[in-house]
């Protein structure tokens, strides 16, 4: 494990006991059905980038419980998602169709975030209410926030979640925008994937304190750390904090400690900088098997439900890989398009 991170077993509390909470079985079963599909779909892009087709991938494995957990305990539909490159598995959650997930990362035709101009799934998708418009990280922080600003203004009802990772959780960009929304109690849930690195940089050479949510007291809002390998831990932390932000009360910071199961990104070499011991520890909480055990535990999951789910995940990304692979790359016909230009139309190129 990295230096300095909290102890994991310290975290366990009643409200992280399945059952504990207003998580029922069905919507459990939804979460581990949703968990399969992005497991699914994540190994497979994976598996095209060694093939060449896809350029770059970074994973959501290890995220997914707590990324997952997120989307329902919000309102999808209502609520805002500013995501960040980690984040497969809420895109998966608010159900983007595998297809068009599979076209950015591939980089053809069609591509709704960004008419695959920008890194799979940045951009904006206002349909499924996600937006991720940069990947340089932090600077959806304020961005976030300056939305919530506009969702309490409006009177809405509103609650945005920007997710983003420990390393983020030190920009300037983050400090700013937990400062702003705490003064003006916007309503925003600050949700921070802590998986203790930044690329190769352990959470020690990040932060002095033992984790990210001990600055929320800074900023004169609730913080808490939750195991984010745990549905019903994260799933809790966030309906709370979306409820109290609904009500007036302004905004929460929610650090959620997840394992990045594989490298950085595609193009990373963790055994550079990540033991075999740490790595077995990350394989021990992966939340898939988690999720599967409890489920199984409380009689929800058996031998041939569980096969169903992960057929029809593994017909739906074939589905999703054929559709990609015959999909034309976008020409430089609408090069302009949805940029800005000066008057008068598109600059001379
Ligand atoms: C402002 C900025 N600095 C550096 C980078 C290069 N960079 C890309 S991802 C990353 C690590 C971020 O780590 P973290 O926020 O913990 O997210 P994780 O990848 O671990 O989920 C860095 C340093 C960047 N994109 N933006
Ligand atoms: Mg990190």
């Amino acid at each position: 494990m990295g230096d300095g991170n909290p102890d994991i077993a310290t975290l366990k509390s009643p409200a992280n006991k399945v059952g504990a909470i207003r998580l029922d079985a069905p919507r459990m079963l939804a979460m581990y059905t949703q968990m399969v599909r992005s497991r699914t779909l994540d190994e497979r892009v994976w598996l095209l980038n060694r093939q060449g087709k896809v350029a770059l991938m970074s994973s959501a494995q290890g995220h997914e419980a707590a990324q997952i957990a997120t989307v329902h305990a919000l309102r999808p539909g209502q609520d805002w998602f500013y995501t960040y490159y980690r984040d497969l598995a809420v895109v998966v959650a608010l159900g983007v169709p595998f297809k068009e997930i599979m076209l950015g990362y591939m980089a053809k035709a069609g591509e709704p975030f960004s008419g695959a101009r920008q890194f799979p799934c940045h951009g904006a998708y206002p349909k499924y209410h996600i937006v991720n418009p940069s990947n340089v990280v932090g600077t959806r922080i304020p961005q976030a926030v300056g939305a919530a600003l506009a969702a309490k203004m409006r009177r809405e009802g509103t609650v945005v979640i920007v997710y983003f990772g420990d390393g983020a959780a030190s920009t300037g960009d983050c400090h700013e925008g937990m400062n702003f929304a705490a003064i003006h109690k916007l309503p925003v849930v600050f949700f921070c994937e802590n998986n203790r690195y930044a690329i190769s940089v352990p959470l020690s050479k990040q932060i002095a304190v033992s984790n990210v949510a001990a600055r929320a007291e800074g900023y004169g809002m609730p913080g808490l750390t939750v195991d984010g390998t745990d549905v019903a831990a994260a799933y809790e932390a966030t309906a709370e904090a979306a409820a109290k932000a609904r009500a007036g009360h302004g905004p929460t910071l929610i650090e959620a400690m997840v394992e990045r199961a594989l490298p950085h990104t595609s193009d990373d070499d963790d055994r550079k900088y990540r033991s075999r011991e740490e790595m077995e520890e990350v394989k021990r909480r992966d939340p898939l098997p988690i999720l599967k055990r409890q489920l199984e535990a409380i009689g929800v999951l058996n031998v041939e439900l569980d096969a169903r789910i992960c057929e029809a995940a593994k017909r739906e990304v074939d589905e999703a890989t054929e559709f990609g692979e015959a999909a034309p790359y976008p020409t430089t016909e609408g090069f302009y398009d949805h940029v800005y230009a000066p008057q008068g139309g598109a600059p001379s190129p």
